[in-house]
């Protein structure tokens, strides 16, 4: 697998539109990986697949999850959102017999992020947030602080979602509050 054929993949299951973001955050993702020096063929796998399964059937996604001998069941009792991620990675993982787990926690992990993401993860989380079509009030300063401090960028990247979630009186998946906790904390 390289950055092309991913990017070729992802195209073949996604909408112009998803895809047209899917391309955007693959962009910013390596461009933050050169600034960070961080695995550039991960970065670039991980942010051309990681919306892989965003368009597949919930039901489908939640079988994908429930077959899983190694994802948390909680998946299930909270935002259908969280379902793509994880569900994905298993995907790809199959398909494309993707091994490195590096590539597929960045993938699983990008919606609610996790404690302990590494330095990969941390760019593919950020970059699906700041990627030049999103146009909402936190994205500006989250832009400007991802070239500055990425554990920032991303502390304030989670602190917005949560924010965001409570307002519309949404359930917060605990990972999102742990990656939140341990950024906040350092
Ligand atoms: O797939 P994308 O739309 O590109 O982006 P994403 O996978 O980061 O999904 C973001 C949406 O998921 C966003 O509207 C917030 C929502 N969401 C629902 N529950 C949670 C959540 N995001 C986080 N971080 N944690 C949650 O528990
Ligand atoms: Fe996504
Ligand atoms: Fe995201
Ligand atoms: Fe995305």
């Amino acid at each position: 697998m390289n950055v092309e054929l991913a990017l070729a993949e992802s195209k073949k299951v996604l909408s112009n539109k998803r895809q047209a973001h899917v391309e955007r955050v693959t962009e910013e993702a390596l461009h933050l990986a050169k600034l960070y020096n961080a695995n550039e063929e991960h970065v670039g796998i991980a942010a051309a697949l990681h919306d892989y399964a965003k368009e597949f059937e919930k039901t489908r996604l939640s079988k994908i999850i429930e077959s899983s001998v190694h994802l948390p069941k909680d998946l299930l009792m909270f935002n259908d959102e969280l379902l793509h991620g994880p569900a994905g990675a298993e995907l790809i993982q199959r398909k494309f017999n993707i091994k490195d787990n590096n590539i597929l926690n960045a993938i699983r992990y990008h919606t609610t992020g996790r404690a302990g993401m590494s330095l990969e993860e941390k760019i593919v989380f950020l970059a699906d947030y700041i990627e030049p079509g999103r146009d909402f009030p936190a994205v500006y300063k989250s832009r400007e602080l991802a070239t500055q401090n990425l554990n920032e960028a991303c502390r304030y990247t989670l602190q917005e979602t949560i924010r965001f979630l409570m307002s519309k009186h949404q359930l917060i998946y605990p990972d999102t509050f742990h990656a939140y906790n341990e950024l906040t904390k350092n």
